[in-house]
């Protein structure tokens, strides 16, 4: 299968340049699938159709294009009901796939750490469970045309159904298996984690949309060789380095999966504890690139998925990339204006790390943990000390010791720790 129809649909006058936005993306997807040629179609329409949710009579449109231009498949840009899908393939004798069928099929492809691959095979199956009927129905109605009359068609039909229980069982039962080996990574992850905040390094996620240049940031500040290149969703595993800023503090970086327009629920859902990565960390670098005409829309999408899996109140370095590319320089200004702590950088040409340093220090030095601490009277200097940069929210005396509940600066931890309580 080479040739692609991308179809979407819009109301409204000032739909179309959205939806033909979202088809050059679709386009992208696409690509890194495997396709190589492709077709658009922008359908306004007035109401979802709940049969084929384009229309009948525009779906009849479709299929003569298809067929004049041949073309081996149609991908629609929003997710459609499994009902909806099978409609369509009948109408145009074609196979369907949805957006979300398609990120799937894409993230199955690029997934290459055993997390990365459960969470997509939980995906996979929850997708194609309520999908499982249309594949039946299909197989039967080609069986009954090889011959059988009606009377042979209820038999076969009934035999699809009967196929349809086995496998789903059989795949209710992968997705149980998978789930509990999720559970296990993750609190494989989660032990990890705990290592990270005992030792205490300020960690900064590297979060943002698919393609702005998340992995080559980490690549250039490490040794961490991650697969970078100019695909979606190059890199779907997470991937810490130890990196020094140049005032000696030592810092963590992690690589994240990107994220993309109309991000399928169940992908969500699957990825979570590898997109939570990011609500476990202190700092999030939010990567831009400045150079896409969607720039700002691309921003505002991630920040929405960061919402989505509660990060959204971690402080953010937002930084504006690829500049060496941009050529409208109007984007830029407002990613500026929009945003706090912005810097504008290429990953290429390392233009602009000085300031990145910069704010990344100036971050780490806001950050404040609240700690409990016993420290013995003959220490009170550091009692002192740790009360003058931070805010007491307690204070009990024990015998001849200090207890202390209180918030300081991260950066004053190390002195801290040696008195943490429990
Ligand atoms: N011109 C230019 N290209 C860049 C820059 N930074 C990254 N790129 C290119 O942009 C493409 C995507 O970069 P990646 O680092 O793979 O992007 P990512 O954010 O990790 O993408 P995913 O892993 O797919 O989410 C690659 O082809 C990079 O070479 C830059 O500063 N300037
Ligand atoms: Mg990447």
């Amino acid at each position: 299968m080479k040739k692609a129809l991308l179809v979407g649909a819009y109301s409204g006058s000032s739909g179309k340049l959205a939806c033909l936005d979202s088809l050059k993306e679709l386009q992208a997807l696409s690509e890194t699938y495997g396709f190589l040629e492709f077709g658009f179609e922008a359908c306004p329409i007035k109401k979802i159709d709940a049969a084929t949710y384009i229309g009948e009579g525009k779906v009849e449109e479709i299929r003569q294009i298809m067929l004049a231009e041949s073309f081996d498949v149609m991908i629609f840009d929003d997710e459609i009901s499994p009902n909806q899908q099978r409609n369509i393939e009948e109408i145009v004798k074609k196979p369907v796939i949805d957006r979300t069928g398609l990120i799937i099929e894409v993230f199955a492809q690029r997934a290459h750490t055993k997390e990365a691959r459960l969470q997509i095979e939980s995906a996979k199956i929850r997708y194609e469970l309520p999908r499982l009927k249309r594949l039946w129905t299909h197989l039967s109605r080609q069986r009954t045309g090889g011959g059988g009359g009606s009377g042979g068609g209820g038999y076969l039909k009934g035999e699809g159904e009967k196929q349809i229980e086995i496998d789903r069982r059989i795949l209710d039962r992968r997705l149980v298996m998978v789930e509990q080996e999720i559970k296990e990574v993750k609190a494989h992850r989660a032990l990890q984690r705990q290592q990270r905040i005992r030792t205490s390094i300020p960690t900064f996620a590297i979060v943002g949309y698919t393609n702005a240049g998340k992995s080559s940031l980490l690549n250039s500040l490490t040794d961490a060789n991650v697969l970078s290149e100019d695909k979606l969703f190059a890199t779907l595993d997470t991937t810490t380095r130890r990196f020094q800023l140049p005032n000696h503090q030592n810092v963590l970086l992690i690589d994240t999966v990107g994220f993309i327009r109309k991000l399928p629920h169940k992908l969500i859902d699957a990825f979570r504890s590898t997109l939570e990565e990011s609500v476990y960390t202190d700092i999030l670098i939010h990567v831009v690139d400045a150079s896409h005409p969607e720039a700002l829309d691309q921003a505002m999408e991630s920040i929405h998925v960061l919402e989505e899996i509660g990060a959204k109140n971690k402080p953010v370095i937002t930084v504006i990339n690829k500049i060496d590319k941009v050529t409208d320089m109007k984007i830029v200004d407002e990613l500026c204006y929009r945003y706090p702590n912005t810097v504008v950088i290429s990953t290429l040409t390392r233009q602009g790390y000085d300031r990145l340093f910069e704010l990344m220090t100036q971050m780490i030095q806001t950050l404040r943990k609240v700690m409990e601490l016993r420290i013995p009277q003959s220490h009170y200097h550091v009692a002192s000390e740790l009360m003058k940069e931070g805010r007491v929210l307690e204070t009990e005396y024990e015998g001849n010791d200090i207890l202390l509940t209180i918030e300081i600066p991260q950066n004053l931890e190390y002195k801290a720790l040696p008195y943490k309580k429990g």
